[in-house]
């Protein structure tokens, strides 16, 4: 058996098996089952299963990668593609992610950036191994994107939202699974290393004292009044997410990104900082009398930082900085002590 096409850290499902993994049934059935397309769009659009099933569909043979670490190769799938949906209801170019949600009882759903599910193929699927999708399976129909573990294809699809900025899915909110799911770079956990439980606690409490995280995978989360005191998250992705109040004194963040996220109020007093990239992020409030500003951005072509008279800084670091953001920070109202 060829294992090229394993991903590190996967094993084939025992022959004939294939596992059924999270929900098992949907809501109440719709009927007729239909799917929405809406969100950023001129003209949202709902098809029923049956109006889905006469569009010109695609089959194709894909292979599953499950984050509990079972594959299956091979698998026929029909259905029509994300691709020839979206072609039909006209998409604002503002559109950059899409969330795909499930009709059941915690409105299960999961997202991906947009370019990428088109690029990987993703498909609106009613039948797999040449049957009609088993209801326990997601039948009467569910998303398939190949090319990433399959927490992010979602069962008993009924909606499909395109969105401006991300929505983390259940199992990436709830359970700490990597936004990313690449099963090549097994990007299972948002924090490689730790486990599930773990990851779930941290999520919980909010306590990430003296822990370390490295590589941390938090873009779009809800982690207000965050307490990361003396943490070690270097290199985490933290974009977009919401950081109010967050403390992350004597932290170590070095090249950890954190573009465009809320930062109001947020101290990193006393934190190392190098490399970290603030584009876009709102700063006001923001204590940043850290320990060094070698390689920090504040602006790039991905967006501005807002720092404003409440926003703080060491006096001496701002040499440190790069001429544009050294000319950024100073042609701002900021307060340096
Ligand atoms: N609605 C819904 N979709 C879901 C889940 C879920 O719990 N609810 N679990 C996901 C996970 S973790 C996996 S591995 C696959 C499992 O699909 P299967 O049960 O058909 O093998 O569905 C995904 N889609
Ligand atoms: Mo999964």
């Amino acid at each position: 058996m060829s294992t090229d096409r394993l991903p590190p850290g996967q094993q084939l499902a025992a022959r004939g098996k294939w596992p059924v993994v999270g929900e098992r049934q949907p809501l109440a059935a719709i009927e007729p089952w239909s799917v929405t397309v809406d969100g950023l769009v001129a003209q949202p659009r709902r098809w029923t299963l049956e109006e889905l099933q006469q569009l010109p569909a695609t089959e194709k043979c894909i292979d599953i990668h499950c984050v509990t670490r079972w594959s299956l190769l091979d698998v026929p799938v029909k259905g029509v593609e994300l691709k020839a949906l979206l072609a039909q209801v006209n998409p604002s170019p503002r559109a950059r992610y899409v969330s795909f949600v499930a009709h059941t009882e915690r409105h299960h759903s999961t997202s991906l950036p947009l370019e990428e599910s088109l690029s990987l193929g993703a498909m609106v699927v009613w039948s797999m191994f040449g049957r009609p999708l088993p209801v326990d399976h997601g039948g009467p129909v569910r998303m398939v994107v190949p090319g990433k573990y399959f927490y992010k294809s979602v069962k008993w699809l009924s909606r499909i939202e395109l969105l401006e900025h991300d929505r983390l899915g259940y199992w990436e909110a709830e359970a700490g699974y990597h936004n990313g799911a690449d099963p090549w770079r097994e990007e299972r956990f948002a924090a490689p290393g730790i486990s599930k439980q773990q990851m779930q606690k941290l999520l919980a409490t909010r306590d990430w004292s003296e822990q370390s995280l490295l590589a941390l995978q938090a873009s779009g989360r809800e982690l207000v009044g965050l307490v990361a005191r003396g943490a070690v998250l270097r290199a985490a992705d933290f974009r977009q997410a919401r950081l109010q109040q967050a403390n992350f004194e004597g932290a170590n963040l070095s090249n950890s990104r954190f573009g465009e996220a809320d930062l109001r109020a947020a101290s990193f007093l006393d934190a190392d900082i190098e490399g970290c990239d603030f584009s876009g992020a709102d700063l006001r409030g923001c204590d940043l009398r850290s320990l060094s500003m070698l390689g920090v951005t504040f602006v790039s072509l991905s967006g501005t930082a807002v720092v404003d008279e409440t926003t703080r800084f060491r006096d001496g670091l701002l040499d440190q900085l790069a001429d544009e953001q050294a000319d950024f920070v100073r042609s701002r109202q900021v307060s340096i002590e």
